[in-house]
């Protein structure tokens, strides 16, 4: 017997995600519902840090501004954006810096993900980069700092729950979007619906929703999500639950390489004498490629390596598949290994401790059987 869906899933047209917090609204995607090509809406993640914004806003009367280091200060309505530069839509990777957390021991802080906190959509909008040519950047911008309309968790609605900024560099990527739609339907508002940022291969912290501002900045951005901890990773490994110290921090910029087996699910009985077994899932490695997915299920002794496709257009996820011989019946473990075009593949064992937890790839294991237990 299945148990009803979690309330909050329900009110929000949900399917079976892990609710991780309710106030904010946390909720990670189980890996096997992350099956589809596209992640529907109804599967995709969500990450809230403050409260959320006034759902009876008019969409049509949102306004972005882009003001700063740039010639000329824009306020932008969402049709502006549409009839004032060219529509694009991209199939793009958004995750959560702390994808992973969860596998860290010591428990770090923040959020516990297993892999979920990642989803796949087709995201459609305007490049970030033709807005900031339009505005004409001066030759001292060097950083965007994003503003949403959600209040922070107190309610107080001069601090925001969030503003992070990236270098212009990142801004200018022509993948960087201005989303107002998501797989075809204008953008739900749980996910930052009328407007959002989707800054792909990169913590989806820089994903502004219900963005009202970007602020081009000559300096690295200071806002809730740039300092202290947040966001950043010690220059050098430490041992597990190791203080900080002096160690410098550096920002947590691309996302590392990983995998996940969207099916078989965890825990199947595949019947007696099976000896195939298929595997598929999806890879992805911030700003690079996938290069590989290799499939064990014994423990790395053996690896088979997957079939990938080819993805629609950079910052997709790679969809894979392998098909791998059962010696006997009995109990396995599937674990699915990605690499990336720089030959970095994800481990056995969780790594790169960090005070917050960021950036765990370590591999994805899916227990199953074949035959029943004996
Ligand atoms: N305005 C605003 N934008 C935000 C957040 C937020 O709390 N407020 N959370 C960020 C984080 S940490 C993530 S991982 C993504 C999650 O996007 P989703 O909820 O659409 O999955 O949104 C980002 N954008
Ligand atoms: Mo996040």
């Amino acid at each position: 017997m299945t148990e009803p869906l979690h309330p909050v899933l329900a009110a929000c047209d949900k399917d079976r995600l892990a609710v991780l917090g309710e106030t904010p609204l946390v909720a990670e995607t189980p890996e096997e519902l992350l099956d589809d090509e596209t992640t529907p809406v109804s599967r995709f993640f969500i990450r809230n840090n403050g409260l959320l914004p006034d759902p009876a806003l008019d969409p049509e009367a949102w306004t972005l501004t882009v003001d700063g280091e740039v010639e000329t200060v824009l306020r932008l309505s969402l049709a502006d954006l549409r009839q004032r530069f060219p529509v694009r839509t991209f199939r793009m990777v958004l995750e959560c810096g702390g994808n992973g957390r969860s596998f860290l021991s010591p428990r770090a802080e923040g959020n516990p993900w297993t892999h979920g906190g990642v989803g796949c959509a087709e995201w459609t909008g305007v490049s970030l980069r033709d807005v900031l040519q339009a505005a004409g950047l001066t030759p001292a911008a060097a950083h965007t700092a994003h503003y949403g309309a959600d209040p922070d968790k107190t309610g107080d609605s001069t601090i925001p729950s969030l503003s992070r900024g990236m270098p212009v560099e990142k801004a200018l990527e022509a993948h960087t979007l201005l989303a107002f739609a998501m797989n075809g339907e204008p953008l739900p508002f749980l996910h930052g619906g009328p407007l959002r940022l989707v800054v792909p291969g990169w913590p989806g912290s820089l994903s502004q929703k219900w963005l009202t501002r970007i602020w081009i900045r000559d300096r690295e951005h200071d806002g809730p999500g740039m300092t202290g901890l947040s966001y950043r990773v010690p220059t050098q490994p430490l041992a597990p639950g190791q203080d900080i110290g002096g160690i410098p921090l550096r920002i947590l910029e691309s996302m590392p390489v990983r995998s996940i087996i969207s099916s078989p699910g965890p825990e199947t009985s595949h019947p007696a004498g099976t000896r195939n077994l298929s595997v598929r899932g999806a890879a992805w490695a911030g700003d690079d490629e996938v290069n590989a997915v290799d499939v064990t299920l014994d423990g790395g002794v053996t690896w088979t390596p997957a079939v990938l496709t080819t993805p629609l257009n950079r910052y997709d996820w790679t969809r894979w598949r392998a098909d791998l011989a059962v010696p006997a019946d009995g109990a396995y473990t599937v674990h699915a290994r990605a690499t990336d075009s720089q030959g970095r593949a994800q481990p056995f064992v969780p790594s790169n401790w960090n005070p917050n937890g960021y950036g765990c790839n370590v591999m994805h294991g899916v227990p199953i059987r074949v035959g029943s237990a004996p």
